[in-house]
């Protein structure tokens, strides 16, 4: 059977993953305390106040080791296994139908207030799909793309939308050019492996479905749209087609975003005007928590880890690289490897800062005998393993992730021009290189006499 947002409720509820939670909770004041607060479990919402018959699915994954279980891989090998998939595709197939057709509703019967948008932070400008993934093409090529964008309820057809200067935003701009609105598809509620597509990074041209298609094991099946010339899932939960008219800006934002901050490139950015909403009869919401260490981290964390695997792995040819992983706040990432020579992390170090992603400005490479898992063992290894002195190296004068609060913003929301200058840093936490035994045995690591042969569960 096809995977869906079903197939993963199901999996996560076999796996003892999710809580069903039947008492009522009220999206707007509600459900996204409670969403922040699961960060081991999934959470299904079954009676949600104001939205008789509704239910939604969150922290659905709520960590890493979730996302371990949609990939069938395990925690330790869910990066390296993610990073040999990114370079293979499964191309989508057509087919005329499917479930997210049943129920199909035009002009001003949509009405996206009639859904449970829930609302994320405290200081959030109103209600956020946050589970919609976009789909929009390339005027020139006819070519697909697939991405994550926020977008704020602004009436019964109308939201905004943050498309930060990449790939959708190029669409959009070819649009602008020539002064036609720019269609769009969102669906909202799918299997975690089509927002893991979404959430990569990839060359311009090259359709995240396909990833999605290598990532499932299968083909994504696309149905067409009703009114606007795009393909979406079939097995969807919701689907709406709408267009962003050319030039329009308004007021958008803040919404609680991934660092943790309302930091968030509010201000003048798109609209969208929804002209077409497609569903199941029985539709299940999405409700995705943003923020550092919630569902949205995890869509950010296992992509980017990946992506930096796949690239510092082959610097110099080859490196004894263990793994990678993403810090918390999204701005840091660990790089697990056994250096051989001296310098050779921080030659891996400058790999991971300067990768598809602008957010890590904090590289640490840390040996094989610290848990990446572990963020305390990762600041042992920082208090034990580094000299400032030598192993710090701080570059100044790079360009920052645009939400960085710790950079100087530049330029305008909205636009081509928006940025953030600011520097990063390399810590190598390793130990001595192997090509230094004497060295290197001064950092063994003590371990008591029959470590990992004498059990406390036998003693008890
Ligand atoms: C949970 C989550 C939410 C995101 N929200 C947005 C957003 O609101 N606007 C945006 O432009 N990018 C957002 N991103 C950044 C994504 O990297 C981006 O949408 C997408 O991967 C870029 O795809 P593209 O390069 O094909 O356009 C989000 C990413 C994640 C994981
Ligand atoms: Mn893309």
């Amino acid at each position: 059977m096809p995977k869906d947002m079903r197939s993963w409720i199901t999996e996560l509820e076999e796996k003892g993953e999710l809580l069903r939670v039947k008492k009522p909770v009220d999206p707007q004041t509600e459900m996204g305390a409670l969403l922040y607060q699961s960060r081991d479990k999934g959470l299904l919402f079954e009676n949600l106040k104001g939205f008789p018959g509704w239910k939604s699915l969150g922290m659905a994954p709520a960590n890493v080791r979730h996302a371990a279980i949609a990939f069938g891989t395990t925690l330790e090998g869910l990066i390296p296994n993610v990073a040999d998939r990114l370079d293979r595709r499964i191309p989508c197939k057509m087919v005329s139908d499917g479930p997210v057709k049943e129920v199909k509703k035009f002009g001003n019967d949509v009405d996206l207030t009639s859904l449970p948008v829930h609302r994320s932070g405290q200081k959030d400008a109103g209600p956020f799909i946050t589970g919609g993934l976009c789909v929009t093409k390339d005027p020139d090529t006819g070519k697909r793309n697939l991405s994550f964008h926020r977008l704020q309820l602004k009436g019964k057809n109308k939201t905004g939308a943050l498309i930060v200067p990449r790939h959708s935003f190029l669409n959009l701009r070819k649009y602008e050019e020539r002064g036609i609105p720019m269609p769009i598809a969102t669906f909202i509620g799918h299997h975690p492996l089509y927002y893991m597509a979404a959430a990569f990074t990839v060359a311009y041209g090259m359709d995240e479905l396909e990833i999605a298609g290598e990532f499932l094991g299968e083909p994504v099946r696309l149905v067409k749209c009703e009114t606007v010339d795009l393909e979406v899932p079939c097995d969807a939960e919701i689907v709406l087609e709408g267009h962003i008219p050319p030039h329009v800006r308004e007021d958008e934002g803040p919404f609680a975003e991934f660092q943790d901050y309302y930091v968030a490139g509010m201000g003048k950015n798109p609209i969208v005007e929804w002209q077409c909403m497609t569903m199941r009869r029985d539709a299940i919401f999405k409700s995705l928590q943003n923020g550092s260490e919630v569902e949205g981290c995890v869509y950010h964390k296992v992509p980017m880890s990946a992506a930096i695997f796949r690239r510092v792995r082959n610097i110099g040819g080859f490196v004894d690289l263990k793994n990678v992983l993403v810090q918390p706040g999204i701005f840091g990432v660990a790089v697990q490897m056994t250096p051989r020579y001296y310098g050779e992390a921080k030659n891996v170090l400058m790999g991971a800062l300067s990768s598809e992603y602008f957010h890590p400005k904090i590289a640490i490479a840390v040996d094989e005998d610290v848990n990446i898992f572990s963020e305390n063992d990762i600041l042992w290894a920082l208090s034990t393993r580094v000299d400032p002195e030598k192993d710090i190296t701080v570059i100044p004068g790079v360009r920052i992730h645009s939400m960085d609060a710790a950079a100087r913003e530049m330029g305008v929301v909205g636009q081509l021009t928006w940025q953030r200058f600011g520097s990063k840093v390399l810590i190598d936490a390793t130990k001595p290189p192997t090509s230094d035994p004497a060295a290197r045995s001064q950092f063994e690591r003590v371990k008591p006499i029959g470590f990992g042969q004498i059990l406390l569960k036998d003693f008890l």
